[in-house]
């Protein structure tokens, strides 16, 4: 890191500019009475206050659903929901006024239900209930000759992105307006700024440079401050940055759902599951936001790598007065297989059998389809699986674990080994596409834009390596260009992992036509057949003479060829019945498997992770360092959420406590096991991807799921494997030691 890549906080400012900071509601639920905020307009540096009533379009940037309002009006449905907008000359004077907020409103309270759980007793949801069967699973369960009922619960995950949330919103000639914004999704916010502001779309102009970071928390709920934003813009005829500090960012913006599970499965002798019945409760928060996708991608990873003969899924997204949860890292995927790792874990134990075998015992064979009816055939868990056994020596460090914790009375090992199977694609069929314009200039060099943004995942670089390859010229000849709803219309966010498999796409299909274009002229020029002339290392081969591609396109220019193109992408092959939730919803599959090896102090529930093997499936890597990286970062940022990461809403005011670095702990640099082994599998893909490449930016958020199941052996062996230690997630040490205290009173 060199430190030179610019934010939207280090754009120069314009002469002119004011802040914005919002003012929240202090009640997690209630009647918004009367607001007064003539005391607040009088105190020095404020400039306006922006309410409900100055918006001149739609109050709403809910993406699917419409009931996200940019700022409350009459309801208040959760502590940290914006009320109002101080603009002022700085950042500071606006903060310090938006902190005046509760002073300002009378509000009948109304009572409020923080926990997903009360809610789903109470029947309350963002949307309704969603269903995924295949065969009879109860009659499956109670003829089995094992069963198995229990609860589960895992917790919600802030994305803490290192650059906060922020929107700087610029008014341009004829009522047009410039944002801004570090947004997953440029598209969507253009849309919505346009509703907002009451103008069409080919007004608003959404850029984005980079994020620093985004993890899903941009794809949808960077709207409400780009909203507010363009609309104090719009009513003052100036530039607003609108910035978020960190305490603001958790209280008002949602993240991970955490779930909550019932199951019962029957299962055989080798711990096949035969049968398997499980409520999901995801906790949506007041609104409706992603919960509906995520819950849907939920249910589908809740086979994992397993094929599960007889199945019943019922999927509630409860609605609850707390920031609405969205997009993380994963989207529902990890939640969902977690749930049958969970199940599959407390198998192996019931039956006293090592759990990889168990798990084995599971894996999907030949011919064999998803409970939602997709045919598993590009299947490769079972050779990857078994080169990580070999590769990690797990076998011979499960006896060595044995045999140290067999003398060692307070310091205990645990290992276990899991696998990942993860679905690449939108499971909205129509967000699989996208779009990309390559510029060659006279001099040769090249300009690409694509529809993608770029938040640290290497998206950029990637994209640029596609259409260097394509031109067969050096990677230096190409520079990628800052997203912007100018150059590329009506594009996808930047999520579920495609970034690369749909922008890559689409400017090789660019970068070809302007290659077929130079090949045809080559040809005119130098004789020979233009189909036989060949791009490679900066030189064109044309009819036996071999010239610079710098030569060829100053040529091509004089003979008026066209040098830029247009490119398209959509990703070929998928169905989805949104009702009956039966499909193919995802091009293909990606694999990986972990094995991790903790140690755990079973008087303090401290724990550390001694070392992990990764082995994960990318295909035919586009760039290995970037995959790498890809797979540590999730990996770790994985492990945060299965054993650090906690979130804590005040039982009655639905104030969240940890909003904070100071009481959200997320994993540092320490956390990183001394031993972190990362490979990635030999393996092309199956499908026609981007030069058989596969998706990497969440399938290796799974990973760690080893480090939380080796955690769970490392309790269990307190109770020399017979007793499953009841432990959720995140497993903190305070959750270790009342599972360590759990198994032992059990045993
Ligand atoms: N890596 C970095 N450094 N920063 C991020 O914000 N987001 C993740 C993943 N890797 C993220 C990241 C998420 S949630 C997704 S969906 C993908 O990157 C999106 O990018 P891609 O589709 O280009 O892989
Ligand atoms: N589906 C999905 C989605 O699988 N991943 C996503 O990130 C997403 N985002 C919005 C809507 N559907
Ligand atoms: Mo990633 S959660 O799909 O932005």
């Amino acid at each position: 890191m060199a430190g030179e890549a610019a934010y939207i906080d280090d754009l120069p400012e314009l002469a002119g500019t004011l802040h914005c900071a919002l003012g929240l509601s202090p009640v997690a639920h209630g009647t918004l009475k009367a607001l007064a905020l003539d005391a607040l307009r009088a105190l020095p540096g404020v400039v306006d206050i922006v309410t409900a009533a100055d918006i001149p379009g739609v109050n709403d940037w809910g993406s699917i659903v419409k009931d996200d309002p940019i700022l409350a009006d009459k309801e208040l449905n959760y502590l940290g929901q914006p009320v109002f907008a101080v603009i002022a000359t700085t950042r500071e004077l606006a903060r310090r006024v938006a902190a005046k907020a509760k002073d300002t409103m009378q509000i009948e309270p109304l009572p409020a239900v923080i926990a997903h759980r009360e809610a789903h007793q109470k029947g309350q949801y963002v949307l309704p209930p969603m269903h995924l069967q295949r065969g009879q699973a109860r009659a499956a369960i109670d003829n089995a000759p094992h069963k198995l009922k229990g609860s589960f619960d895992v917790g919600g995950q802030e994305q803490f992105y290192l650059e906060g949330q922020i929107s700087y919103a610029v008014p341009k000639e004829d009522g047009g307006m410039l944002v801004h914004c570090s947004t997953q999704h440029p598209s969507e916010m253009q849309h919505l700024v346009a509703h907002a502001l009451h103008v069409q779309a080919h007004q608003v102009q959404v850029e984005c440079r980079r994020m620093g970071g985004g993890f899903g928390g941009k794809e949808s709920q960077s709207a409400p401050f780009a909203c507010i934003a363009a609309v104090a813009a719009r009513k003052l005829n100036r530039p607003v940055k609108l910035r978020l500090d960190r305490d603001d960012d958790f209280l008002i913006t949602g993240r991970r759902h955490c779930f909550w599970y019932e199951y019962e499965v029957g299962y055989d002798d080798e711990g096949r599951v035969l049968g398997a019945e499980i409520t999901m409760v995801s906790r949506a928060g007041h609104s409706a936001d992603l919960s509906g996708p995520v819950m849907t991608r939920a249910l589908c990873h809740f086979d994992n790598a397993y094929w599960l003969p007889d199945v019943s899924m019922h999927g509630f997204c409860a609605k609850t007065n707390t920031q609405s949860n969205t997009a993380f890292r994963g989207f529902g995927g990890p939640q969902g297989a977690i749930a049958i790792e969970n199940i599959v874990d407390s198998i192996a134990r019931a039956l006293g059998c090592d759990p990889l075998d168990v798990r084995r015992a599971n894996f999907y064979g030949q011919g064999q389809s998803t409970p939602y009816g997709q045919a598993v055939d590009d299947n490769v868990i079972h050779e990857l699986v078994a080169e990580l056994e070999a590769s990690s020596d797990y076998r011979a460090r499960r006896d060595a674990i044995a045999a140290f914790n067999a003398t060692s009375p307070v310091l205990k090992r645990g290992l276990a080994l899991t696998p990942v199977k993860f679905g690449i694609s939108f499971n909205v069929k129509h967000f699989n596409q996208a779009g990309a314009l390559v510029h060659v200039y006279s001099d040769g060099s090249i300009l690409v834009n694509h529809g993608g943004t770029e938040m640290g995942q290497g998206l950029n670089t990637k994209v640029a390596q596609v259409v260097a390859h394509e031109l067969g010229v050096p990677f230096e000849s190409v520079r990628v260009t800052a997203t912007d709803t100018q150059k590329v219309a009506n594009t996808s966010a930047t999520a579920a992992s495609t970034g690369s498999d749909l922008n890559g796409k689409a400017a090789q299909d660019a970068a070809r036509q302007i290659r077929e274009r130079l090949a045809a002229c080559a040809a005119s020029l130098h004789g020979g057949e233009a189909s036989q002339v060949r791009f490679a290392a900066g030189q064109v081969e044309v009819n036996g003479r071999s010239l610079p591609f710098t030569e060829l396109v100053t040529a091509a220019y004089h003979e008026r060829v066209q040098l830029w193109s247009d490119g398209f992408y959509a990703t070929p092959g998928l169905s989805w019945n949104r009702e009956t939730l039966q499909g193919r919803p995802f091009y293909y599959f990606a694999y990986g498997a972990a094995a991790s090896e903790v140690i755990v102090d079973t008087l303090t529930g401290e724990w550390k992770l001694l070392r992990a093997d990764v082995l994960h499936d990318v295909g035919r890597s586009l760039n290995p360092a970037i995959d790498i990286g890809q797979v540590e970062g999730a990996f770790i940022q994985g492990m945060g959420w299965l054993t650090m990461e906690e979130l804590v809403w005040h039982p009655k005011t639905g104030l969240l406590t940890t909003h904070a670095p100071s009481t959200y702990k997320i994993p540092t640099a320490n956390d990183c096991p001394a031993d972190l082994r990362v490979r990635l599998y030999e393996n092309a893909n199956a499908e026609d991807s981007i030069h058989r490449s596969k998706a990497v930016g969440e399938p290796p958020l799974l990973l760690p799921f080893s480090v939380f199941f080796a955690i769970r052996d490392a309790v269990s062996s307190l109770g020399g494997h017979r007793v499953d230690p009841p432990l959720d997630a995140p497993a903190t040490g305070e959750a270790i030691l009342r599972a360590i205290g759990a198994v032992r009173e059990a045993a």
